[in-house]
């Protein structure tokens, strides 16, 4: 089994709603979750909606090779009637995002691995921190309480449950 960490978040209907059902899919198609940090509530980052998002990260384990993981994500999403349209971020009822897969870097055209804007996010670093503080970025070559100890992202975050 590998370890994942994913990245879940959402800004538009039932948000609550929306995170219970990237759970249950998330642990029905790519497999255990072993870790789950507490759920945020995020101002958008880098874009502008008035509807704010609710974040959380999961560790899972899984059998899945990368591309495969990819695979069910975008099958998750769009059985959660994730419509993607624009090509810049927009409101979305549910994304998953690859954080860390084991200590791998990809750099390929469709999935890069560590997620390369991480460390700018504290919609990201915030829950991850929470849940694996020590973990070393393979890429960064620092851990996440220092990774969040430098981000100077000033968006407004806090806890939802
Ligand atoms: N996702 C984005 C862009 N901006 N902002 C917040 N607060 N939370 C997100 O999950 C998020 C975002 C692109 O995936
Ligand atoms: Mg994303
Ligand atoms: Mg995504």
């Amino acid at each position: 089994m590998k370890v994942v960490y994913l990245g879940v978040g959402t800004n538009l209907g039932n948000r609550e709603s929306n995170l219970k059902e990237a759970f249950l899919r998330i642990k029905e198609s790519i497999g255990p979750v072993v870790g789950t940090s507490s759920v945020y509530e995020t101002e958008p980052w880098g874009f502008h909606s008035g509807d704010q998002f609710l974040n959380m990260v999961l560790k899972v384990e899984t059998s899945l090779e990368p591309s495969g993981l990819l695979g069910r994500i975008l099958m998750i999403e769009a059985l959660s009637g994730r419509v993607r349209t624009e090509k810049h971020y927009s409101s979305r009822v549910i994304d998953i995002d690859i954080l860390f897969y084991e200590d791998i870097i990809i750099d390929d055209e469709g999935l890069k691995v560590p997620h390369p804007l991480l460390q700018d996010r504290k919609f990201v670093l915030v829950p991850l921190c929470e849940i694996a503080p020590d973990l070393v970025h393979p890429v960064l070559k620092r851990t996440i309480f220092s990774l969040l100890e430098i981000c100077d992202d000033k968006s407004s975050i806090k806890k939802f449950s």
